[in-house]
Formats: structure tokens, C-alpha cells, sequence
């Protein structure tokens, strides 16, 4: 049998060859679960297959963007996301740690300056460190890794591409899509894409990218903006809109707020027309204003663009296997259960449609996925009341509903708001502004105030809001939250010391202990 199977797989030297092998198809597949997409949903779902004692595989291929970057196993969130992205923002962070120690004593020789070059590379030797340690995770638990740009070729057969042009065909009873997103170019300015970086270039440039301009508005545009700033460079984020859609907007107000009050320059309500690039190798961006229509330029030394990702789903062949998308999205439509409109495929991750764009959520669905699959599992992966967290120099983490959600959902006559500034006891002796440390909570307002929504804005946000998701995910209320004892001297006390109103109008400012 197995040498039959080894017939069957065809290692061709001409891309469009796979097609040949598909009379052989009839019979037991090879794989019992193939993925294609080795990045956080796709390798937890393997590993977690394979410890069923299935024979896995995991098809994984990254195409160099357009700048040319290219990266190992274990997709966006190792490589270009949420670890190099968490990274720059602690050695930012570490910038004003610097300036706060002054204040408790430490002398520090000046002047004080950020190496770019020390960083990058300090960085991209960790991740790929994480991109070895994927490898060594997958062979210890005998998941087949192929470094191939997977398409189907029908339902149950797909054929991996290698960079060489070569391919090998798989069968498998079971497929996992798990192929990710990719940073979208606009596509009516010209000199974008000739100019312009994404985020898929920003954390492996190896100099520094000086003064830049960062177009968009959501997380991952202000995140990167709020790093260059807070490692001493000229950053400026245009938005043509809202900042932080999707976030609660007082938040989001605060958010931006203090990063345009430390020196990231904001171009409000305009969009850039163009982009040139100048004698002295500079980038020339013009830009025009909504409402006036006027136009301005500047000179940046990069432009990055942060104005959407688009699921990397084109290249798949999924009409072949019967794999519906949202045209609108290009998105995979998923149920409950993560399966596709094709039975014995599933999609999970960034690819799927109206699901979170997280890793948590990635590695939850992929693990849940392979436990139905082949455990006794039944478990369906909820997507309600996930927690997140916005890097931004000053970090912004939430669970739950946002104030306009609530106030959307169950009327404002319904909903309690209790909120409270408060100031970080390591603010007081550094002499840190505090005015934008923020927590907003929205209840219920019936009897036991079950908790909708927790918002927090202060230092290490993440870590603060990661102990509330527990409680919100086991329906806590407000009366329970009040008899919680608090940590002190520590920001996440302030949630449970939360009392004032938004309806009361009373000045929701924390005094004393
Ligand atoms: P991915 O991790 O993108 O993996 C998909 C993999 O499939 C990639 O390796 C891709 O190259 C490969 N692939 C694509 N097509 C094929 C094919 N045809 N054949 C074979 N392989 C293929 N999330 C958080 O939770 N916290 C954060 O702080 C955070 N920060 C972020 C910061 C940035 C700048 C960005 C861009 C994202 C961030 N995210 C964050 C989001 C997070 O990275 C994604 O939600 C997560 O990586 C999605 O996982 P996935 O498994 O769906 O796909
Ligand atoms: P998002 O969340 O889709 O946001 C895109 C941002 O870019 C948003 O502020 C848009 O403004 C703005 N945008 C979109 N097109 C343009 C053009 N043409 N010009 C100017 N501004 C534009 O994308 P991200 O890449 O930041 O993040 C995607 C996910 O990746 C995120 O959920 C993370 O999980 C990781 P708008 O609000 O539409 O006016």
C-alpha cells in the first residue's frame, strides 16, 4: 500500500503537471487531516491531530511580498505580527522607562539613542528562533511539513508547488484551510505599491525607515506608528476616518489623543493621491482633505500601508473542491463547526468570514476543529467575549461589548457605565502624564449588573484585562466584581474599585488609595 501511495505522489519539474496524477485518486486517501497554512491556526490544528495518532501533514509556503521580504514557518503572528510587532513596542516602551528612571534615581549618560539596526536584528534572530522551534514541534509529533504553495486539484487531492516549480500531489479525507491574510496595496495611487512598504516589510527592515508616514487607522497602523514614535522617529498616521473601528470610540479617542499628545503627528479626514519619489531618493506623498479638497505633500523616507488585509484565498482553486467565499471579502464561509460548504473541508483563522482576526482565536478553532475531528470532542469554538489588546504607547485592552454595542443592543436605558481616570502609582515619582489612564466598564442594568464589556487603557493593559475575560466568560456581575478584593498598589485594582457612572455625571477621577 504504501508503495502504491508512493507511486501516486508525483514529483514533477513543470508547474500545472499535478492534474495528471488525479486518475490515480480512487482509493484511501494518503493524509487523514492535510493543512495547508503553517501559521497559528493551521500548526495548532495539526499538532493536535497528530495526537490522535493521525497522519497529518502541513502545507506551508510564504510568497516574498512585493518588496521582496520572505520569512519561515509559522505565519503572520511569529513573523510579521503580534511577536516582532510586541517586541518593537517593549523596546519603545523602554525608551520612556529610560527617561522614568531618571526620575528614581538612575543616571544616565546623555545623549541616549535607539540603534534601529540592534534591534531588527536582535528581533528577527528571535523569531527565527521560533520559526526552527515550529520545525522541531512538528517533527516530534509526526506531523509531515512540506514548504509548498498548496491549490486543490479536486475535493480530496492537493497539489503543493515548491519554489523550484516542482510538485507533489496529497490525498487526505480531511482538509484544513488555514492559509491566512496578506497586507493590501491601495489600488488607485499611484506610486503605492512601487514606494510603499506593509507591515510585512517594517519588521525585517534591517535600517531604520526614518521618517515615516503610516496610512490607516486601525491597530495594526497605529501600533506600528506608536513604536517608531516611541523609538525617537518622525511617524505620522494619515486616517480618512475613524481611528480604531470596530473599538470602542471613546477608547479609541483616548488612545490616539495621547499618542498625538508624545509625538505622533496626525493628518486627519485625507487620503494620499500620490507617491514619488524625489531626486534625493526621498518619498514625495501628496494628499488631499475631504472636505476641503485642498491639497498638501511632505517628504517621508518610507510610506507603510496599513489600510486592510485581504485572505490570502485566490490562488487556492476553491471553485474545483466547491469551496464557497464572500465575494465582497474574498473570505471563507465557515459554520458553526468551521466546516466550509464542502463537507470534509474547514477553514479557521484569518481566512474565515466574520471571525476575529487573532491568533488566540486561530489556535482555539484549530485545536477545537481537530478534537471533533478525530477525538470525542464536540466542543464548538465561541467567539463571543474574546479578549484583546491595542500596543499603542499607551495600551488599550478590552473584552466584551463596547459602550456603543451595549447601548446598540439593549438601549441606554439598559445599560450601566461605571468608569474611573485613575493614575499609575509608577506615574506619580516619573511624573508621567496620566490623564488618558482610563477603565470603563458596561453592565446590564438589571438587578445583579451582569458585566457586557471591561475597557482599559494604562500600562500592561493585556495582562490586566486577561484575568477579567475569565469572569466575563463566566457571567460575572457587578456585585460580584465589588466583592472582589483588590491588589494593591496595582492599575487593575481600579476595576474592582469602580463606582461612579457615566449617568451620574459625578467626576469619575480617582483620588487617593
Ligand atoms: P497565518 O498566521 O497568517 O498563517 C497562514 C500561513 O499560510 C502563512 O504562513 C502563509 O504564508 C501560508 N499560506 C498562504 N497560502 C498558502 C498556500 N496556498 N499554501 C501553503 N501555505 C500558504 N493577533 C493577536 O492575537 N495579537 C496581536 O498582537 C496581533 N498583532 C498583529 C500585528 C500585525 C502587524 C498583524 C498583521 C497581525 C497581528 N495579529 C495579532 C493577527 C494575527 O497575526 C493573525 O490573526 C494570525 O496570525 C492568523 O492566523 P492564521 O492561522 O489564520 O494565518
Ligand atoms: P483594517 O482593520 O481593515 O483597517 C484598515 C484601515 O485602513 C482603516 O483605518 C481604514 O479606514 C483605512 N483605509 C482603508 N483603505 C484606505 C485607503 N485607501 N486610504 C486610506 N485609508 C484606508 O486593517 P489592518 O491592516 O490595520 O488590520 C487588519 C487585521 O490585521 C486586524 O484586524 C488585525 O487582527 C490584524 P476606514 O476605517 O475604512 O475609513
Amino acid at each position: 500500500m504504501a508503495a502504491l501511495w508512493g507511486a501516486w505522489r508525483c514529483f514533477r519539474s513543470q508547474p500545472g503537471l499535478c492534474r495528471i496524477g488525479r486518475a490515480l485518486s480512487s482509493g484511501k486517501s494518503e493524509y487523514d487531516l492535510l493543512v495547508i497554512g503553517g501559521g497559528s491556526g493551521g500548526l495548532a490544528c495539526a499538532k493536535e491531530a497528530s495526537q490522535f495518532g493521525k497522519k497529518v501533514a502541513v502545507l506551508d509556503f510564504v510568497d516574498p511580498s512585493p518588496k521582496g521580504t520572505k520569512w519561515g514557518l509559522g505565519g503572520t503572528c511569529v513573523n510579521v505580527g503580534c511577536i516582532p510587532k510586541k517586541l518593537m513596542h517593549q523596546a519603545a516602551l523602554l525608551g520612556g522607562s529610560l527617561k522614568d528612571a531618571q526620575r528614581y534615581g538612575w543616571n544616565i549618560s546623555h545623549p541616549v539613542n535607539h540603534d534601529w539596526s540592534t534591534m531588527a536584528k536582535a528581533v528577527q534572530n528571535y523569531v527565527k528562533s521560533l520559526n526552527w522551534g515550529h520545525r522541531v514541534q512538528l517533527q516530534d509529533k509526526k506531523v509531515k511539513y512540506f514548504n509548498l504553495k498548496g491549490r486543490f486539484v479536486d475535493a480530496h487531492t492537493i497539489c503543493g508547488l515548491a519554489k523550484g516549480g516542482k510538485e507533489i500531489l496529497f490525498t487526505a479525507e480531511n482538509i484544513v484551510l488555514a492559509t491566512g491574510g496578506r497586507p493590501k496595496y491601495p489600488s488607485n495611487i499611484a506610486g503605492a505599491q512601487e514606494y510603499g512598504i506593509t507591515s510585512d516589510d517594517l519588521f525585517w527592515l534591517k535600517k531604520s525607515p526614518g521618517k515615516t508616514l503610516v496610512v490607516g487607522a486601525s491597530y495594526v497602523a497605529l501600533e506600528c506608528a506608536g513604536f517608531l514614535t516611541g523609538l525617537g522617529l518622525n511617524a505620522t498616521v494619515m486616517r480618512r476616518s475613524i481611528p480604531l473601528r470596530g473599538f470602542d470610540q471613546q477608547m479609541a479617542a483616548f488612545v490616539t489623543d495621547y499618542m498625538e499628545a508624545y509625538g505622533t503627528r496626525f493628518l486627519k479626514k485625507c487620503s494620499p493621491t500620490k507617491v514619488k519619489k524625489t531626486e534625493h531618493g526621498r518619498l514625495r506623498v501628496t494628499w488631499k482633505y475631504a472636505d476641503s479638497g485642498k491639497e498638501k505633500s511632505d517628504e517621508f523616507d518610507t510610506v507603510m500601508w496599513a489600510v486592510g488585509r485581504a485572505p490570502d484565498t485566490q490562488t487556492l482553486n476553491l471553485e474545483v473542491a466547491g469551496v464557497k467565499t464572500n465575494p465582497a471579502t474574498g473570505k471563507i464561509v465557515v459554520d458553526a463547526r468551521e466546516a466550509t460548504s464542502s463537507s470534509h473541508i474547514y477553514a479557521i483563522g484569518d481566512i474565515t468570514e466574520g471571525r476575529p482576526e487573532l491568533t488566540p482565536t486561530a489556535i482555539a478553532a484549530g485545536k477545537l476543529l481537530a478534537r471533533r475531528l478525530f477525538g470525542q470532542c464536540t466542543d464548538l469554538m465561541d467567539y463571543d467575549n474574546v479578549p484583546t489588546t491595542v500596543f499603542t504607547p499607551l495600551e488599550y485592552g478590552c473584552v466584551g461589548l463596547s459602550e456603543e454595542e451595549a447601548t446598540g443592543r439593549f438601549g441606554p436605558d439598559h445599560i450601566e457605565v461605571y468608569h474611573a481616570f485613575y493614575k499609575p502609582l509608577e506615574f506619580t515619582v516619573a511624573e508621567r502624564d496620566a490623564a488618558k489612564c482610563y477603565i470603563k466598564m458596561v453592565c446590564s442594568r438589571e438587578k445583579e449588573q451582569r458585566i457586557l464589556g471591561l475597557h482599559f487603557i494604562g500600562p500592561n493593559a493585556g495582562e490586566v484585562i486577561q484575568g477579567f475575560a475569565l469572569g466575563i466568560r463566566c457571567g460575572a456581575t457587578y456585585s460580584q466584581l465589588m466583592k472582589t478584593v483588590g491588589i494593591h498598589p496595582t492599575c487593575a485594582e481600579e476595576v474592582v474599585k469602580l463606582h461612579i457612572t457615566k449617568r451620574s455625571g459625578a467626576d469619575p477621577t480617582v483620588t487617593g488609595c
